[in-house]
């Protein structure tokens, strides 16, 4: 008998996505720490659309357009912008339905070298369920793409994916195959009961704790915060 399942996968970096590209229908952008969390905040907040840009020019050339404009490199503000990458600058009156413009250090990097797929979706543990539910509903060959860090492995973007595949899996219409996919499954339910615990001396938690962020670090590791889901269309999210 065929098996008509489709398949849901991981790949562990940006460095590794030309190697998945051309089998998946839907990407899934993953930057827990903090992009994709900071971009549903923002949908949550009710932008009307974002625009992820990958380097700072152009960051600069939309902020010299008058657009509201967030960067962050290596966790920081990138001086002169408006905000950087804390999920609660995005939960500001004065930014619902305005258009605003992001770049950061991977996750708005991740989405860019996505882009040509046919759908680019955005995940966090944050809108995990909703997710699921859209990706299920979508019955397509999924790719979960985790931003890491400057092209390394990262935990709670693995965890992230893990957490999908295991969503996916369970409905009998997905299957996996990639050692990738398997290992981020078993981190996922290692991680589950605890993510802060889990994730206590991971890299990024340890460089953002460092810079005072773990009001930010909460909110990224708490799931179904949000029922978003931002999808780009033409160069912008919606
Ligand atoms: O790498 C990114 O895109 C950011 O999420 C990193 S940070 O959490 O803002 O430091």
């Amino acid at each position: 008998m065929d098996d008509t399942r489709k398949h849901i996968e991981v790949c562990f970096t940006p460095g590794e996505y030309e190697y998945f590209k051309d089998e998946y229908e839907i990407v899934v952008v993953i930057d827990v720490l903090r992009a994709t969390s900071a971009i549903c905040s923002a949908f949550n907040n009710g932008v009307s659309a974002l625009i992820p840009v990958p380097t700072i020019e152009e960051a600069r050339e939309y902020q010299a357009k008058g657009y509201l404009v967030g960067a962050e490199r290596k966790g920081q503000i990138v001086d002169g912008f408006d905000f950087g990458n804390s999920p609660y600058s995005y939960m500001k009156e004065e930014l619902k339905g305005q258009e605003v413009v992001l770049s950061t250090t991977n996750g708005t990097k991740a989405i860019n070298i996505a882009k040509d797929a046919d759908t680019v979706v955005i995940g966090a543990l944050s809108n995990l369920d909703a997710l699921c539910a859209w990706l299920i509903e979508q019955n397509k060959n999924v790719l979960c793409l985790c931003s890491g860090w400057q092209d390394k492995f990262n935990l709670e973007d693995t965890i992230c994916a893990g957490a999908i595949m295991e969503q996916l899996i369970a409905t009998g219409n997905y299957t996996s195959d990639e050692d990738s996919s398997i290992a981020a499954k078993y981190l996922y339910l290692s991680a589950k009961d605890n993510y802060m615990g889990y994730l206590k001396s991971s890299s990024h938690r340890r460089r953002l704790k460092n810079l005072n962020l773990n009001e930010d670090i909460k909110y990224c590791l708490t799931p179904n915060q949000t029922d978003v889901i931002p999808i780009l269309k033409n160069g912008k999210l919606v």
